[in-house]
């Protein structure tokens, strides 16, 4: 299953879709264990971003999850890359809340014109997306990511940002194993986070197959912890010529 015309139509509207319970609660557990774990051994601070591609087989796996994969071929195409990846962890701590600035970034044409939303044809062209699972719920108004629906379509998206405060500013609330996609054409950040709580999202960038955000070989270092054909190729650098598609897995 890929998207239905329903989805189609929100994401266009929006440039923002969120699709609920993609990842089962028992797996959201026993991912939160292994990055607990991880921190406890790394002895490092995990607050803001860190990386976690490499922690254990399943974050592979989750970068090729058969219905996002489905998802997000529409939004990019059939030759589409992991660009990069990171986890963001938040708390309501001093030491948290001071490494994040309430911030609006992104918007259509940003970073050198990467950042795309367009439609030719009867066909959707984006240029950088992200998948961003949540591992702790988002409750209203506990902050974190932020964005200003419909902006990946805005006139003056390059000339105007409103203030992080703004009515036209949403903050989504997520159940852990909620997926939610955005374009980065759509101007998005982050807001400080307020709950006792804790966020923790994994965010995963996909970008069409002749194109990088990022250093273009920057995901070669992930390739001895990769599984099978189709993780490879998602870790494959950008090219067009004698590029194949990815061989998609069914989706029930
Ligand atoms: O999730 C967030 O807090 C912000 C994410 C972001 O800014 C990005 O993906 O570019």
């Amino acid at each position: 299953m890929g998207m239905t015309d329903a989805e189609i139509y929100e994401f266009d509207l929006n440039g923002i879709i969120v699709y609920r319970d993609l990842i089962g609660r028992d797996d959201v557990s026993r991912m939160n264990s292994l990055i607990d774990d991880k921190i406890v051994q790394d002895g490092k601070d995990y607050s803001h971003s860190f990386s976690f591609l490499d922690i254990d087989a399943c974050f592979m796996d989750l970068m090729a999850h058969p219905r996002t994969l489905g998802i997000i071929r529409h939004m990019i195409g059939d030759w589409l890359r992991l660009d990069h990846h990171y986890g963001l962890q938040m708390d309501n701590t001093s030491v948290s809340k001071g490494k994040t600035k309430p911030n609006l970034h992104g918007g259509p044409r940003q970073d050198n014109g990467e950042h795309e939303y367009q439609w030719i044809d009867g066909k959707m062209y984006n240029g950088l997306i992200v998948v961003m699972y949540a591992l702790e719920d988002v409750n209203p108004g506990d902050g974190g990511f932020i964005a200003v629906p419909g902006s990946h379509k805005s006139n003056m998206g390059v000339r105007h940002k409103p203030p992080v405060d703004s009515p036209l500013v949403t903050n989504p609330s997520l159940k852990a194993g909620d997926m939610l996609i955005f374009t980065e054409a759509l101007v998005h950040g982050t807001n400080t986070w307020t709950s006792d709580g804790r966020r923790r999202s994994l965010l995963y960038k996909y970008s069409p197959g002749h194109s990088a955000w990022s250093e273009a070989s920057g995901q070669e270092r992930y390739l001895p912890i990769t599984q099978n054909d189709l993780q490879r190729d998602l870790l494959r650098p950008p090219s067009v010529g004698g590029r194949k598609p990815l061989n998609f897995p069914a989706t029930k």
